[in-house]
């Protein structure tokens, strides 16, 4: 059996830099979201400086992107936050809790990368809120509701001494964050054995959280970026109920294996929808935005029945 996990689209990439109406190298890494019967996408684009700034697209059905007139999110000018967005902006998650959108986004500067946390309500006016980690830290991704009366969210801090793995941390008021713990590491020579991260917005099942996440190998020609699948307990997603052994995407078109930055997919967001499949979005080679399916039980399977560890099938 080759049957794909993931369904590309036939007409992928769905967003490139040709789309967008002001000048960028670039189009990838989007957060994506349903609001008001659209969908709504905001992706990254690196400038001619190699910095990035968030633009945002607009679809009717989650394949058809439209991009608006002007970017979304550049660098603050505010003292505070232009001292740490001095570099670039990138790779913004989406959260929806109650009627506020949450988006975090990696906030480049001379003194590191850390996470800046901007609310909207319409995705015409954005407010930034806090910067809400220290350096170096990516990755954020906040759970799409409160558990347990707190705010929780999945890190990815950077270590000298440890290979790169997902953390989880709580908030009582979205500003302050503690009780951090690793709850996923990379496994020796497997997929993802490098690093690991955060990639979409954990989406709720009756089974558990469902975390899509990337996972890096290095290889002879450099890293290749892959995403794997894990299910966190619904309670306590600090518990991690199964991560599948085997990766749900990996570069296989030529946008995907070739690009900015070569054998990459990368996922900031996906979608489900009500038939139980879910569209996951995907960077492909840091250059273009692509966008698949799969189904939602197919991926918790994965998670359930061939979590790692567990002896591979013949
Ligand atoms: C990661 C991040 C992502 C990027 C990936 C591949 O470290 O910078 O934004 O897609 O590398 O270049």
């Amino acid at each position: 059996m080759n049957n794909p996990i993931v369904t590309r689209y036939k007409n992928n990439p769905i967003l490139t830099k040709k789309d967008v109406p002001y000048t960028v190298s670039t189009v990838h890494n989007a957060g994506v979201v349903k609001y008001n019967d659209e969908y709504i996408m905001l992706f990254r684009s690196h400038l001619h400086n190699g910095r990035s700034i968030i633009g945002i697209a607009k679809s009717k059905d989650g394949y058809d992107f439209k991009v608006g007139a002007e970017p979304f999110l550049t660098p603050s000018s505010d003292s505070v936050f232009g001292e740490y967005e001095e570099y670039g902006v990138e790779d913004v998650r989406i959260s929806q809790i109650d009627n506020e959108f949450l988006l975090t986004y990696s906030a480049y500067s001379r003194h590191g990368v850390r996470i800046g946390l901007a609310r909207t309500r319409d995705f015409v006016t954005v407010e930034r809120i806090s910067l809400i980690t220290q350096s170096d830290l990516r990755n954020v991704v906040i759970f799409p509701q409160k558990i347990n009366g707190q705010y929780v969210r999945l890190d990815r801090p950077h270590s000298e001494i440890s290979k790169w793995s997902i953390w989880i941390s709580y908030s009582p008021d979205l500003i302050h964050w503690g009780n951090s713990k690793v709850i996923i590491k990379p496994e020796t020579y497997h997929w993802d054995e490098m690093k690991i991260g955060p990639g979409a917005t954990p989406i709720k099942t009756d089974k558990g959280w469902l975390n899509i996440y990337h996972g890096v190998f290095n290889t002879m020609s450099g890293a290749v970026y892959r995403l794997g699948v894990a299910l966190h307990d619904l309670d306590d997603p600090s518990i991690i109920i199964g991560v599948s052994d085997q990766w749900i995407l990996q570069p296989e078109d030529p946008w995907e294996i070739t690009g900015y930055v070569s054998n990459v997919v990368f996922t900031c967001g996906a979608v489900p929808e009500e038939d139980g499949s879910v569209k996951i979005y995907w960077g492909g080679a840091d250059s273009v935005m692509c966008v698949g399916s799969a189904n939602m039980n197919d991926l918790i399977d994965l998670c359930l029945k061939n979590p790692r560890g567990a002896v591979p099938h013949v």
